[in-house]
């Protein structure tokens, strides 16, 4: 799915901005909603986000809308005077909603920009996968006394992945592009594993693991950095909704602990760098630590092997399907971030030994 033109100027005179717009820029690298920077002439603003909310992937706008509204609110009412993290601020429509619906059906919010933050797609830092580790565990820490419930979920089975398995063999049966022929190497890696990946599945059926609120979209560039790389804001929060921690461990390191971006075509460049996967864990266990139970630490490693195996049987769906999901820059590329994705799987398998001793090391000099 890719952007057309809009009027952008026109969309926000609907929201309660100050000043005029001076400048618009597209931003970011989001694969699902359109992001722009709002410049105005209110030297006191700091800017604003405007996002295109793409309601075809989520169908329950208002629901996700109202989700967002409850958990900054919940999460506002645990920051301490003093504090210094920043929380994504929705701006109300003209008529007071928190967003807005124009002629053609297009969905629109807008949040105040958080002046002096950056996102990064590949981590450079171990730093930053500390502050990352850090900045995702407090967010599910803060959410932890939130009823599940009381969240929409805005994507069923959003993680599932025998939703996803189903999703996946029912492309290939009805090979709706062509393009199945020449994915036969992608479709028996998929097979080969799919019985060990459904393990997170059956330890929750069993009832072993909680269902929590978690993130369920844990890429590095979700979480916004300052100037000297301390996180400052966890974003993107239309898939906050019930889930497994296990998930948003799996997708931190999904991009974080890879040495190369998540559509690297040249599979030599996809490495696990272990000492970012340590870093991660570390701000990670600092911050959850004190509410994970016993199965939610073991079920981290089986996490990070699932959601890079997950995040490719969805590319390679998607490529199947023609591309009607994840936003593409060219033809192949859905099929090239699938390899990617499975070329990590297959290099975190093997380095699992290593990484899990990393979990339990770092577990027990927490306590
Ligand atoms: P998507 O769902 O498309 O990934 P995001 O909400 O993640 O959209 O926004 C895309 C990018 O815009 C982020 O990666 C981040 O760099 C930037 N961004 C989003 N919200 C803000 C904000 N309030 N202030 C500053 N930058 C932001
Ligand atoms: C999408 O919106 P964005 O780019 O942060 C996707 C995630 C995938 C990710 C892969 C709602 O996230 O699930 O992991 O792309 N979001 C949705 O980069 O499907
Ligand atoms: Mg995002």
């Amino acid at each position: 799915m890719n952007t057309p033109d809009f009027d952008i100027t026109a969309v926000a005179l609907n929201f309660q901005i100050a000043g005029e717009i001076s400048e618009v820029r597209s931003y970011g690298n989001g694969h699902i909603n359109d992001t722009f920077l709002l410049v105005t002439t209110d030297a006191t603003a700091p800017g604003y986000l405007l996002q295109r909310i793409n309601h075809h992937v989520f169908k329950d706008v208002a629901g996700l809308m109202e989700n967002i509204a409850r958990v900054t609110a919940h999460i506002e009412g645990k920051f301490l005077p003093g504090n210094t993290q920043k929380l994504l601020h929705l701006i109300k429509t003209t008529e007071g909603k928190t967003y807005y619906r124009d002629q053609d059906n297009n969905y629109w919010r807008l949040y105040f920009f958080i002046p002096g933050s950056r996102s990064y797609d590949v981590a450079e830092t171990e730093r930053q996968a500390y502050q990352a580790g850090m900045a995702f565990g407090h967010f599910q820490s803060m959410l932890a006394d939130m009823d599940p419930e009381c969240l929409t979920e805005t994507i069923a089975d959003f993680h599932n992945i025998e939703k996803r398995l189903k999703d996946f063999y029912q492309a290939v049966q009805l090979d709706k592009a062509g393009r199945v022929a020449g994915v036969n190497a992608e479709i028996a890696v998929i097979s080969q594993h799919e019985q060990a990946m459904t393990t997170i599945n059956q330890w929750g059926r069993a009832g072993l693991l909680p269902k929590r609120i978690t993130h369920n979209d844990t890429k590095l560039n979700n979480v916004l950095l300052d100037d000297n790389d301390n996180a400052i804001c966890v974003i993107d929060l239309d898939t906050v909704m019930v889930g497994y921690v296990a998930y948003d461990f799996g997708d931190a390191i999904r991009t974080i602990a890879n040495t190369a971006a998540e559509d690297e075509p040249e599979p030599d460049n996809i490495q696990v760098n272990t000492a970012f996967f340590k870093a991660y864990t570390e701000g990670y266990i600092q911050a959850a630590g004190s509410f994970l139970e016993e199965k939610e630490i073991e079920s981290l490693l089986w996490g990070a092997l699932l959601l890079p195996y997950m995040q490719g049987v969805r590319f390679l769906t998607d490529y199947l399907d023609g591309d009607n999901y994840f936003k593409i820059a060219y033809p192949e590329h859905n099929l090239i971030r699938a390899r990617a994705q499975f070329s990590l799987f297959e290099k975190l398998r093997a380095l699992s030994p290593q990484l899990q001793q990393i979990i339990t090391d770092t577990v027990l000099s927490c306590n």
